[in-house]
């Protein structure tokens, strides 16, 4: 325990690399918070270079001026809004823009006015009345830029928003693509090029999370950092509170169950929280009370000449402990197994944006389902959805946007240290949040390469010295004796399609080659297993019996066929088996996909195949058996 508690005390210190935080914009008694949803007007450069926005400084007036806007929706990708294919397919710069009136007093009362967009994909480059304010790189992480000063200048302007956002994916970007012209002009017209990549989704872009404005006094709480342990009934909340805006402010933390009591406070802005009789986070179907979340309010007081500020902001905390010995995966020390599933943002229409019916509909499946788990494949999902995996008690690997390194020039030092800074702003981001169990710093990298050695070895130390508290992963498809990031995982995670990639049709070897898989890597690592992909394409509602690729049968009965090796497997070193995929998704059009990736043991709509069934059976057998279920959870599910 001492040892636990040295390691609580060192957490974290390496984290504050990144200058500023990051803290979820959120209402208190010192902040409020403008949502700016809703219509924006929109065009597309189709220029032949698509520079001709900036060659033309559209930022400086109203788009409107500058040529023809249509209607679009913020958030929701632009791609299936419209009836244009070559709005679909559109590859460079797209402009954003809309006005917004600030209420007087952000004006008058000199406050700090944030612009926060959640994420827009990929390149984004943002205006507040005609002068540029940031730009960001990445798509599926937040970033914000200070405009108070800028508003202050002149009052009576009503305060435009441009945001010009290019999806133009290189080798360095995270997902990398590349570019190619075709140049043969008998075959191609003048000037045409496609953009390609080396992952499974389709390119949705556009300001895909809210766009908010939000306040806070001149001195502010910058970011908070928790780290959780306990010692018998005794929790432990080590937390570290960081102030912008004043050189002395005081700190006030005090600490309230769900009941709103106060268990614990203190006024310094960095230690220990002792909670007796500690309520402990734990995993849906693994406690009565999963998701136990108690709420760290900061208050901070500040006084700059005759100025006196104070800023409050509150913080969900779930106390747990993760652990991870060469067998097992422990939450409060107790073995947890992974039953769950991988998903992707993705719907009809709005594509990658933020929509609530469909988040909190896949909560309801993902509850229904008896998972208790999912991984962020293959991108950092919104954070609304992490709060949502908090409260619900929903365990989440969390994955960087590294899927598709496959090219060597992708291996290099451009393309690692972009991929250290989005590190550094996705665990930024998300480091407090208890559902976050695990890093997965890519997806089936081409592992095999030479350089795939020094690259992660970089990259996963890197990670584990921005947070020393929960283990690191990368997601790999290449053969264990290959694999050359392998010895610098905590957690081995392996993708197989057996019997679907080769083997089509014989379901019959897949005991024997999963069965081999298994060994061949505990053999040599010694580590923890989770099968983080497998399954099969099911176009709903296509049957044969006996079963036939495609058909909802084959899916079947290439799920139970795997369940049998994890249940020999889990008694051993087998932590974990997530689903490909919750949902059919929207991939590019190729061959080998039926209007989009078909995997989805739910349909598009979220209607369920067949193998939704087996699943859910399974899942509530699987939770059961941990026997920590209280009875009104009891297989068959009640929900
Ligand atoms: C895996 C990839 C995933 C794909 C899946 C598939 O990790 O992104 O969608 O294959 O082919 O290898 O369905």
């Amino acid at each position: 325990m001492m040892l636990r508690v040295l390691w609580l005390f060192a957490a974290f210190d390496a984290a504050l690399l990144l200058d500023t935080g990051m803290l979820f914009p959120r209402e208190s008694s010192s902040r409020e918070v403008k949502a700016l949803n809703g219509l924006w007007a929109f065009r597309a450069d189709r220029s032949p270079n698509r520079n001709q926005g900036f060659e033309r400084a559209w930022y400086k007036s109203s788009l409107a001026e500058t040529g023809p806007v249509i209607d679009m929706p913020v958030p929701a990708s632009y791609n299936d809004i419209t009836q244009d294919a070559t709005l679909r397919d559109f590859i460079g710069w797209v402009w954003y823009e809309r006005e917004v009136t600030v209420p007087a007093r952000w004006i008058t009362d000199g406050l700090r006015v944030v612009l926060r967009v959640g994420s827009a994909h990929y390149y984004s480059v943002v205006w507040v009345n005609g002068v540029k304010v940031t730009e960001h790189e990445g798509g599926h992480l937040p970033f914000e830029a200070e405009i108070g000063t800028l508003l202050r200048e002149d009052p009576t302007m009503p305060c435009r928003i441009t945001i010009a956002v290019n999806n133009t994916l290189t080798l360095q970007t995270l997902p990398p693509g590349t570019i190619q012209y075709m140049n043969d002009r008998t075959r191609y017209p003048d000037g045409f090029f496609v953009q390609n990549i080396n992952f499974d989704f389709f390119n949705y872009a556009g300001i895909h999370r809210p766009v908010l404005l939000y306040t806070t006094p001149k001195a502010y709480v910058d970011d908070i950092t928790v780290v959780t342990d306990f010692l018998d009934n005794t929790g432990l909340v080590r937390y570290n509170v960081s102030v912008q805006g004043a050189s002395s402010a005081t700190v006030k933390v005090t600490l309230m169950d769900k009941g709103g009591h106060c268990v614990a406070s203190s006024t310094e802005p960095s230690g220990v929280l002792k909670v007796v009789d500690v309520s402990l986070w734990w995993p849906y179907l693994m406690h009565e009370s999963p998701g136990y979340l108690y709420s760290l309010e900061v208050r901070l007081m500040a006084a700059d000449g005759s100025s006196t500020y104070e800023d409050v902001y509150a913080l969900p905390v779930g106390i747990r402990t993760i652990n991870v010995t060469s067998t097992q995966f422990l939450i409060n020390n107790k073995p947890f197994y992974f039953h769950g599933v991988n998903k992707h943002e993705d719907a009809d229409i709005r594509g990658k944006g933020l929509d609530w019916p469909l988040v909190v509909k896949d909560f309801n499946l993902i509850k229904w389902l008896g998972a208790n788990s999912f991984r962020t494949s293959h991108y950092p999902y919104a954070e609304e959805i992490l709060q949502m995996c908090d409260r619900h008690g929903i365990v989440v690997i969390d994955e960087s946007p590294g899927v598709g390194i496959k090219d060597i020039r992708s291996f290099g030092n451009a393309s690692l240290t972009h991929h250290l800074a989005v590190m550094d702003e996705l665990v930024r981001r998300d480091k407090n949040h208890p559902s976050v169990v695990m890093w997965s710093v890519a997806n089936e990298p081409a592992a095999e390469m030479n350089p795939a050695e020094y690259y992660f070895k970089t990259l996963i130390t890197h990670t584990k010295a921005l947070d020393p508290t929960r283990p690191v992963t990368y997601v790999t498809y290449s053969n264990y004796a290959r694999d050359k990031g392998a010895p610098f995982v905590d957690v081995i995670c392996i993708n197989s399609y057996f019997s679907w990639y080769h083997d089509q049709g014989h379901l019959e070897v897949i005991p024997l080659q999963l069965n081999t898989q298994f060994e061949d890597w505990y053999g040599k690592y010694k580590k923890p297993i989770i099968q983080s992909e497998y399954g099969a394409d099911a176009v709903a509602g296509l049957h044969n019996d006996p079963p036939v690729m495609f058909t909802e049968e084959y899916q079947k009965e290439v799920l139970q066929n795997y369940h049998s090796v994890f249940d020999q497997k889990r008694k051993k070193y087998v932590i974990g088996e997530l689903i490909w995929n919750f949902a059919d998704f929207m991939t590019t059009q190729g061959i080998l996909r039926v209007v989009g990736n078909k995997k989805g043991i739910f349909t598009r709509q979220r209607q369920p195949k067949a193998a939704a069934f087996i699943l859910k059976e399974r899942y509530w057998r699987l939770a059961n058996e941990t026997g920590t279920l209280p009875l009104w959870t009891k297989y068959p599910c009640p929900l």
